[in-house]
């Protein structure tokens, strides 16, 4: 199977992050710190070069995921050019204060009265935007959710008289070239939940649990992983859990659900699905798809929601 969501408000949400980005200094991606290049989204990257922006990644949610993966996704992003990437959690304040500094060391010609620094947050659903909207200005101007596209329009924001921040609505993409992106985003709740085959998500979250955690599922689950395929671990959940359908076979559905649910809150444990390395064997037996045409994406301006000054 291979999962595709672009519901249609993100069709108009691209058109106006492409019309914003020219008058933007720097992008502020969120990146969900579990799956950092599956959540990269490569109109997002697409439309930053063209324009030329520098960019502040943040691997978000890093309370929930595998500390040495992500200090080996911050080596990596922090080799590319015109890019700094940190790893924090937005629901934690201490780590967002940090966030302002970061942002004026990566576009020093701006952050005066005269020139403020205009910045633009983007990342894919769910991620923590809204969340890091909030933080920043220290209340509670945007709304955030646990589900996917909370945000529907840009909202932006004065976050001291230097500094301008616009909240953008989560974008994916039309096509999302790997199967196994669209399982890790599913499975970290970037994708709308009518779009989801949770069985096959979990079978898909089991596989790698087994290979790389398995000591996580034993501990969780209080249950034996050496010989069990992803198959089995997820009927493991439901017989630990005692769930069964009406005529007594294991409710397959159901542990399906409570294993996305313990990954997704983290009471699994801390996770990284994917590693500078495993994404470096996934490219290496990938064919780019053709590239996405950057004039379709620039449109006329539309009125973006302004805080009264
Ligand atoms: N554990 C954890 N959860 C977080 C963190 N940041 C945000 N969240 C949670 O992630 C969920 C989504 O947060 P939002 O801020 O609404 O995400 P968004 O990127 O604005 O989402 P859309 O508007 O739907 O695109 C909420 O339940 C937040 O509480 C974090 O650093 N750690
Ligand atoms: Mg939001």
């Amino acid at each position: 199977m291979s999962i595709q969501w672009f519901p249609g408000h993100m069709n108009a949400a691209r058109k106006k992050a492409a019309e914003t980005m020219e008058a933007t200094d720097l992008v502020i991606e969120v990146l969900d710190a579990r799956i950092p290049q599956a959540s990269c989204n490569p109109m997002v990257e697409e439309l930053r070069l063209f324009r030329q922006r520098p960019c502040l990644k943040i691997l978000n949610k890093s309370d929930l995921a595998d500390p040495v993966a992500t200090q080996a996704w911050l080596a990596f992003y922090n080799s590319q050019k015109n890019v700094r990437a940190v790893a924090l959690s937005c629901k934690k304040p201490s780590d967002v204060l940090k966030i302002p500094a970061l942002c004026l060391q990566q576009a020093p010609h701006r952050g005066v009265p005269t020139k403020a620094l205009r910045m633009m947050i983007m990342g894919i659903p769910n991620v923590g935007k809204s969340t890091l909207m909030n933080a920043l200005l220290k209340r509670r101007v945007a709304k955030v959710g646990d589900e996917p596209a909370v945000t529907k329009v840009q909202q932006r924001l004065y976050l001291n008289k230097n500094m301008i921040l616009i909240d953008t609505p989560g974008l994916l993409w039309p096509k999302i070239a790997h199967p196994t992106d669209g399982l890790m985003l599913a499975a970290s709740h970037a994708i709308g939940v009518n779009a989801l085959i949770e069985e096959e998500i979990a079978t898909f979250l089991a596989e790698i649990l087994l290979q790389r955690y398995p000591q996580l599922l034993a501990t969780r689950y209080n249950m034996k992983t050496e010989g069990m395929d992803a198959v089995s671990v997820v009927e493991g959940v439901a017989q630990r859990r005692g769930y069964r359908l009406k005529g007594g076979d294991w409710d397959f559905e159901k542990a399906a659900n409570t294993l996305l649910q313990d990954y997704r809150t983290g009471a699994l444990g801390r996770i990284s699905l994917e590693t500078p390395d495993s994404r470096a064997v996934l490219l290496a037996s990938y064919v780019p798809p053709v590239l996405l045409g950057l004039s379709q994406q620039i449109m006329p301006p539309e009125d973006i929601e302004d805080e009264p000054r």
